[in-house]
């Protein structure tokens, strides 16, 4: 959201290092993790968190949206910071990308039927599989799973350009940030493994690539698959990465 609306200027993104670790996120000099937070000196996620709140006793979740005047959190809910980004600084903004709206009064109906589904059974739904301790559990959320990413292989079956047509929408944008990991991830180390979706979902495949390769800035750029599977790898039971697949992203030539 930050690339696609032009907030460069506005936020700076600071990335943690792709371990979950016994106190939560923490920065590291590795790959595009800085050794500490530019702002305050921080090696943890959760001194935010206190700084804001000293009694604050949930998760320490990312995203987290950081008031630097206000010196507090603004949001942690990423569905919510994209509806944040897609509004908030249009004023400031040039006409081209105030233009920008991922919500727009037309297709809000469908957006949110939309994130209903495809968040119980995709979004979250990876990871209900992925952390089901039963298998009547991993049962129970498997399947959905692949019926939804079924039927949003038929949606995009008429050839349309983003999931709800003619135009990037919020659907486009929650949706790739899990079908981006699917096959790197979820497939091995969630075993959401009954299909692939470069082998067993064309439409979403193409979907896929052409927002990866079509709108780099976007979501090439802004994709770290490496740094990804990694994270998901030693984030469930064992530090061992597994080898494939080969190639992480399917080339377009
Ligand atoms: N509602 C939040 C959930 C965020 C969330 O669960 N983030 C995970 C990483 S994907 C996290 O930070 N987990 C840290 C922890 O549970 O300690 C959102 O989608 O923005």
């Amino acid at each position: 959201m930050v690339k696609l609306k032009g907030l460069e200027e506005f936020i700076d993104v600071v990335w943690l290092h792709w371990v979950l670790g016994e106190k939560g996120w923490f920065f590291e000099e590795v790959d595009n993790s800085p050794a500490k937070d530019p702002y305050y000196g921080f090696k943890y996620l959760r001194e935010f968190y206190f700084k804001a709140d000293p009694s604050y006793d949930k998760r320490f979740t990312v995203p987290m949206l950081w008031d630097r005047k206000y010196e507090t959190i603004v949001n942690n809910e990423s569905s919510e910071i994209i509806r944040i980004f897609n509004t908030a600084f249009n004023d400031f903004l040039p006409a081209d990308k105030a233009a920008i709206d991922v919500y727009p009064e037309d297709l809000r109906a469908e957006i949110d039927e939309m994130n209903e589904w495809v968040y119980n059974t995709v979004n979250n739904g990876v990871y209900k599989t992925g952390f089901a301790s039963t298998q009547e559990a991993y049962d129970e959320n498997v399947y959905p799973l692949f019926e939804s990413l079924e039927r949003l292989e038929k949606i995009l079956s008429d050839g349309r350009e983003f999931i709800l047509g003619s135009k990037l929408s919020e659907a486009d944008i929650r949706l790739f940030v899990t079908i981006i990991r699917f096959d790197a991830a979820y497939f091995t180390i969630f075993r959401c493994n009954i299909k692939m979706i470069r082998y067993g979902f064309p439409n979403l495949q193409n979907w896929l690539m052409h927002l990866y390769y079509d709108f780099p800035k976007v979501f090439k750029e802004t994709t770290f698959l490496e740094q990804l599977k990694k994270g998901y790898a030693t984030a469930t039971q064992s530090a061992v990465v597994p080898a494939g697949p080969i190639p992480l992203m399917v080339s377009r030539d």
